[in-house]
């Protein structure tokens, strides 16, 4: 499973980077100038995988599998090994921002890179711009005015192992999102560097993979597209900071786009070529992987599918969700006592400006305070002062409402792909008397 320890040059001390935005750009320039080398895997004490041991009914919050240790990553939970995918644990998700080493891992082709020589990197910006343009990392840090975004990346299959009937698939808990402080360049710097010839139709993002996906579609690359005339684009980044410091090579260092809002399949990690296209793409990853219904909520039936299927289009924002992180459910609760009940929400549509909580099957609901506001494609934190009255068995369900007015649904999705899981989270607790 190991693919050697990582190295590269260009890696700066986490003092450096706990400098500020500014200076992350100006640490990772000088150090990329000093040609400093070697980043070794940061191997931790094994984590203990929260799972829920309640009623059989409620789905374990995260997957179940092995806990493993990859370079530059905390112990996480090994979904599928080739490709790696990885599971954050829930205990992570109590903070706002995710730690670099506890983020999520999803590729999917089998040849990732295991080092990258920024010596040698260059960032191909090409195809269909009148002047091409060949960047090194010291360019996109010293040439470009650098941004911060804080934006959750979650994988479009995120929770699929909750559709009913089971679609296949990495069958993730809810542990494939993560929230960081992304810092890079615009996206629309670089392509206003190279200037877009007219008849531009897309920006097509390729990163430095090969190789076969398990899937069997025969693609050789993995490659993504946005339109140009979307709005997104003028938000988008290439970010070569997380949270402060260098990206860990699994999540995409040196650089990676950022798509706020979107889901993290046009994220694109290790993204070495960036290239207009006069056409709209038609690979795999565009044309049939990656679609959703074009219906309301991306939802269909197994029936509607057997028939013949429905219209697709490409997958975009992540509808509103939000979840109880803290207490897990583990222990029993005493009753008449209060507890703090703790979680966050996000919405790909804009702020999350309501988090309501009910512990009498979705009848009455109470409002959660809502913690520092990170801008709207942030994790938002939520905290409730809950008192269960009496022993017993409680539901405890979690529902977000975003600036759009879009509120958490109790009806489930159901999709071939899996994608745009939102349904309102639910917890059981065990509530004792206090002994
Ligand atoms: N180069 C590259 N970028 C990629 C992918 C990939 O397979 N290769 N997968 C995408 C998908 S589908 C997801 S869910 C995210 C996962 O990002 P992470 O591994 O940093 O959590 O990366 C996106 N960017
Ligand atoms: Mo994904």
């Amino acid at each position: 499973m190991s693919r050697g320890s990582l190295r590269w040059t260009g890696q700066v001390s986490r003092r450096d980077l706990l400098r500020g935005a500014g200076a992350v750009a100006g640490s990772l320039a000088a150090a990329f100038a000093f040609g400093a080398t070697a980043e070794t895997a940061q191997e931790q004490g094994a984590a203990t995988l929260p799972s829920f041991t309640g009623p059989t009914a409620n789905p374990h919050w995260n997957s179940v599998g092995p806990i493993i240790s990859e370079p530059q990553k905390a112990p996480l939970i090994l979904l599928t090994d080739r490709p790696v995918q990885l599971e954050t644990p829930r205990n992570y998700f109590t903070s706002a921002f995710t730690p670099n080493e506890a983020f999520y891992v999803r590729w999917h082709l089998d040849k990732i890179p295991n080092t990258v020589d920024l010596k040698e990197w260059r960032l191909h910006v090409e195809g269909n711009v009148s002047s091409p343009q060949a960047f090194s990392f010291g360019d996109l840090l010293r040439k470009f005015k650098a941004e911060t975004i804080a934006a959750v990346n979650q994988c479009s299959g995120n929770s699929r192992s909750r559709l009913q009937p089971r679609v296949p698939g990495g069958q993730w808990g809810n542990g494939a999102m993560g929230n960081a402080r992304w810092t890079g360049v615009k996206l629309r710097d670089l392509l206003s560097a190279a200037g877009m010839k007219s008849g531009s139709l897309q920006v097509q993002l390729q990163g430095l993979e090969q190789g076969e996906g398990p899937e069997g579609m025969g693609s050789r690359s993995f490659l993504k597209s946005l339109d140009l005339d979307n709005q997104v684009i003028d938000e988008c980044l290439v970010a070569y900071a997380m949270n402060g410091e260098p990206l860990p090579l699994l999540n995409g260092f040196p650089v990676r786009l950022v798509v706020p809002g979107y889901f993290a399949t046009y994220w694109m990690k290790c993204v070495t070529w960036i290239r207009g296209l006069d056409k709209a793409d038609e690979n795999f990853w565009m044309k049939t992987g990656y679609r959703i219904p074009d219906t309301p909520r991306g939802t269909t039936t197994p029936e509607t599918m057997k028939a013949g299927g429905v219209k697709t289009v490409p997958i975009g924002k992540m509808p509103v969700r939000s979840f109880l992180v803290t207490p897990d459910g583990s222990g029993k609760i005493p009753a008449g006592m209060s507890v703090n009940l703790r979680g966050i929400a996000f919405s790909g549509y804009g702020r999350v400006t309501k988090v309501d909580v009910s512990d009498d099957n979705l009848n009455t609901w109470k409002s959660a305070r809502l913690g520092e506001d990170f801008g709207p494609y942030s994790f938002r934190t939520w905290e409730l002062a809950w008192t269960p009255k009496t022993a017993g068995k409680y539901s405890v369900a979690v529902r977000a409402t975003d600036e759009k007015g879009n509120v958490q649904p109790d009806d489930p999705v159901w999709n071939p792909g899996g994608y745009l899981w939102n349904r309102i989270e639910r917890q059981e607790f065990a509530v004792g008397i206090a002994e």
